[in-house]
């Protein structure tokens, strides 16, 4: 397979004034006309002329009225053209019904609609599908269909067609089309500069009562966008429709997202309070993507994480302004951790901007979106809020229309802030998990006058904490190797800092430290005790921490720390080190840990958001990472039996205190799925799972019978089925009758039963359900519900027989040959492989080698595994 790289990106050689499509719909022909008026481009070098094109019949191609035979491939066509412009007309034949790869023009259950991004456009027509190619489009639509969309403002419609017209100019990606028998949930939306807008969820008959909440996502992120970035709408309409076979999550096409289902559709019955939550960040995404990827494009696929990143930074911040600013950052850390980190520190790591791929769809990851996010945080913290700000506006303004690069994007904020950026750009060319240890000096006189080092950052204490003690806080960094880079340069990494008296008053208020040197100390002058140091405050660069720190100061800051990040990190920390203690020496779990935590979580004066927070435990994977960080090789059994135990203790431990806290966390007031009420089900939830250690699954059980949303029936359901013993049997056939129907709320039924089976039996809990009836193969969200949850199941998957990762092949090969995106995605479940004992390596070391010999592997699939076994 052919490689690609950003150092060879050349621009195309002609411009596209406009871009005429008509569509013939019919399931195994429909017939695709372009019109396109291309023009030379005068800043690009010569060229043959060549178009992207797969897997389309060639009925008619024609130049300038004249037919002309090209050269066709199984990548596109090319021909000799005129010096000067020229009008394209072709006619191509494809196949909506047989396409199972869910790329192009497909069918879901009898509808039509498309995805191109990134290079599904190229199954649609023959066309320059690259980003940086922008046009108008006007769209002509026939098929007996009663619904046909496409992008940008309708502008006529008759019995069996209809036309659409985008005004912006955009790239192929952003091309969409539906068709179909769908139902509309509408409502309207009026721009602060007046322009009304037509807004519809468009869904199949029987789902227009779950569109609601998704309606108002999008009303609140378009006030949002306004009012926090001053993006306004610019068309007439935005349409949203749901998919229900979908390999991504959601697609941003100008004015027509297409989302999966999962992902829009919602009801207090059967939706969790998780789902709503990630509704509203999709909904809100894929509409600020209006701006930053629509508007401004990306030059090239190297380029994606200036949209992604920047636009998961946006929905981050609008979810931090729907639901508070503290939890989320928790949960993103959280997510992080969970998986990005095993990325950036295993065979899949690449810099947040990759330099070459061989398939762009196996670099939607974890890195690019969600680092990406975190480098836009740094940025934004190196910058201050009032930099920032006029950066964006400097971005928009300098950029409306552009097919930009990272380079722009790092130049608007070298112009609006004065800062040089040279530095800060490694973040986007070094892969890697930066390491970043601190050692800690106080000397109790070290008067101000006398510079401490030759550092500038010495800080001052504030009058009421005066003394002669200076607190020192020495830094280094060091990024380990990664494919392809061996060695690394020191990053410019913001650490925010906060000092605390042993008395709990905070003597020096979060600071941001720049390090931008591989060892560097920072100063804190004049201060009468030696302080408690909170570092790394609201997680404020995406590294890894090692401090050797004492448990009782590490106490003292789940206490008393007033970033509620660091005294969840602080919990975090003392979980993390009593698990490994379990795991590698069977020490008991820290009963001082425990008793701290049991005082914050039983604290009414803090949100039962936090509290549930503070509850969640570092998952098994997170801690197999620790483990082989440390030098150890994790035992996902010890694993499994030092959480589980753990768990078992503060059950007991807590007894006395659950029934008040179930109690404190019952909500009697009609379902709403706002931030108040989903805290409280939340910490409700671990209280469950707590008491059904004690009493078996009784409270579960009362629970399940009475829940009247989708929240309290799931959370009861989980605790049945781990209390194991049968205990969930006649709750899980009982879900099964309401539910059965309903293909969304069936997912959760098959994720649900691997997730919370014992690790001995999970893989078989997952090869039955592959044979139910109800299994779907072909439909992504079905596959993910049983085999995602078999590879997010850390003990089972990990099983020490192999046969996790034999399941698991098995059926990544056998959807290849239809699926190649949804199975390379997967494949990344085996990516911490070379982590485990040799038992294990060899057995997954198997399973890999057998997926790579495939014959007839798709490119997706081959990229990710080579990747892995190298
Ligand atoms: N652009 C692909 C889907 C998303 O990130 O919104
Ligand atoms: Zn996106």
């Amino acid at each position: 397979p052919q490689t690609i790289y950003l150092s060879d990106y050349k621009p195309f050689g002609w411009q596209i004034e406009d871009v005429h499509l008509t569509f013939r719909l019919a399931p195994e022909t429909t017939r695709v006309i372009a019109r396109i008026h291309f023009a030379p481009n005068p800043g690009a070098p010569a060229q043959d002329f060549f178009l992207h094109g797969e897997e389309l019949r060639l009925i008619r191609a024609a130049i300038d009225g004249a037919e002309i035979v090209p050269v066709v491939t199984a990548e596109g066509l090319r021909c000799p053209v005129p010096d000067g412009p020229f009008l394209w007309e072709a006619e191509v034949e494809i196949a909506p019904a047989a396409n199972t790869a869910l790329e192009g023009l497909y069918m879901s259950k009898g509808m039509y609609c498309t995805q191109c991004e990134a290079e599904g456009f190229r199954k649609i027509t023959f066309y320059p599908d690259r980003p940086d190619v922008m046009s108008t489009f006007t769209v002509r639509i026939e098929g007996d269909l009663p619904v046909l969309l496409s992008n940008g403002n309708p502008t006529g419609a008759g019995d069996g067609w209809a036309e659409w017209h985008d005004p912006w100019p955009k790239p192929a990606y952003l091309f969409a089309l539906v068709a179909g028998d769908l139902v509309a949930h509408s409502d309207s939306f009026t721009t602060r500069s007046g322009r009304a807008v037509a807004l519809n969820i468009w869904v199949r008959p029987g789902d227009e009562g779950k569109c609601a909440f998704g309606m108002e996502a999008l009303k609140k992120s378009m006030t949002w966008d306004e009012e926090v970035y001053g993006r306004e709408y610019d068309l007439d309409v935005f349409n949203i429709v749901a998919v229900d076979d979908f390999n991504m999550g959601a697609m941003e096409n100008k004015g027509l997202n297409i989302f999966n289902s999962s992902c829009v559709l919602a009801s207090p019955e059967t939706s969790t309070d998780d789902n709503f939550e990630r509704i509203e960040a999709i909904i809100a995404h894929e509409y600020f993507h209006n701006w930053t990827g629509n508007r401004i494009t990306c030059r090239d696929w190297f380029q994606l994480c200036l949209k992604e990143g920047l636009t998961v930074f946006r929905d981050s911040q609008f979810t931090s302004d729907m639901r508070g600013p503290e939890v989320k950052r928790i949960n993103d850390v959280r997510d992080l951790r969970a998986r990005q980190f095993p990325e950036d520190q295993g065979p899949l790591s690449h810099p947040v901007r990759p330099e070459s791929f061989q398939e762009i769809n196996n670099f939607y990851t974890a890195t690019v979106y969600e680092k990406g996010a975190e480098v836009i945080g740094m940025l934004k913290r190196l910058v201050g809020d009032d930099g920032y700000a006029r950066a964006l506006d400097l971005y928009f303004e300098r950029h409306d229309g552009d097919a930009a690069t990272i380079e722009d994007w790092l130049r608007v904020f070298e112009d609006a802030t004065g800062r040089d950026l040279g530095q800060f750009k490694r973040w986007y060319s070094q892969a890697g998990t930066p390491r970043l240890s601190v050692r800690e000096t106080w000397e109790p006189r070290a008067p101000a006058s006398t510079p401490p080092s030759r550092d500038p950052a010495t800080q001052e204490a504030p009058d009421q904490a005066r003394g002669d003690g200076r607190f020192t806080l020495s830094f280094t960094q060091h990024t380990p190797p990664t494919p392809g880079q061996p060695d690394k340069a020191p990053q410019v990494i913001p650490i925010a800092v906060g000092l605390l008296n042993p008395n709990g008053d905070e003597v020096v208020p979060t600071t941001v430290l720049e390090m931008t040197q591989a060892s560097q100390s920072f100063s804190f002058d004049g201060l009468a005790t030696r302080p408690v140091a909170s570092i790394l405050r609201g997680f404020s660069a995406p590294v890894v921490l090692e401090r050797e720190q004492s448990r009782e100061e590490r106490a003292f800051l789940l206490a008393h720390d007033t970033d509620a990040f660091n005294r969840w990190e602080a919990s975090q920390s003392l979980a993390r080190d009593s698990l490994l203690s379990t795991i590698t020496d069977g020490t008991p779990p820290d009963a001082a840990w425990l008793d701290a935590l049991h005082k914050v979580v039983t604290d009414s004066t803090l949100t039962p958001d936090f509290r549930s927070s503070m509850l969640d435990l570092p998952s098994q994977g997170e801690l197999a990472q620790l483990l082989h960080r440390r030098g150890n090789v994790p035992d996902p059994d010890a694993i499994w039996q030092a959480s589980e135990g753990l768990r078992g203790i503060m059950a007991e431990r807590w007894r006395a205190s659950l029934p008040a806290l179930a109690e404190e966390a019952r909500v009697d007031a009609p379902y709403r799925p706002d931030a108040e009420q989903t805290g409280k089900r939340a910490l409700g939830s671990k209280i469950l799972a707590l008491q059904s250690r004690l009493d078996g699954g009784k409270a579960a059980q009362a629970q399940f019978d009475a829940a009247d949303n989708m929240t309290l029936q799931l959370t009861a359901l989980a605790c049945l089925l781990r209390a194991g013993a049968g205990a969930g049997d006649a709750a899980l056939a009982a879900f099964h009758a309401q539910w059965k129907d309903d293909r969304l709320v069936m997912d959760k039924w098959f994720g649900l039963q691997v997730a919370c089976a014992e690790p001995d039996t999970a893989v078989s809990v997952a090869a039955a359900l592959t044979r139910h009836a109800d299994f779907d193969w072909r439909n992504p969200n079905r596959f993910r519900a049983v085999l995602s949850a078999l590879a997010g199941h850390h003990a089972a998957f990990h099983a020490a027989d192999g046969s996790g990762y034999d399941l698991l092949a098995d059926w990544l090969i056998r959807l290849d040959a239809k699926n190649p995106q949804t199975t390379a995605r997967m494949c990344a479940a085996f990516q911490t492989w070379k982590r485990y004992d040799e038992g294990r390596q060899a057995r997954a070391r198997a399973a890999l080698e057998r997926i790579a010999a495939t014959p007839g592997l798709s490119r997706d699939t081959n990229e990710m595994v080579t990747r892995m076994l190298t």
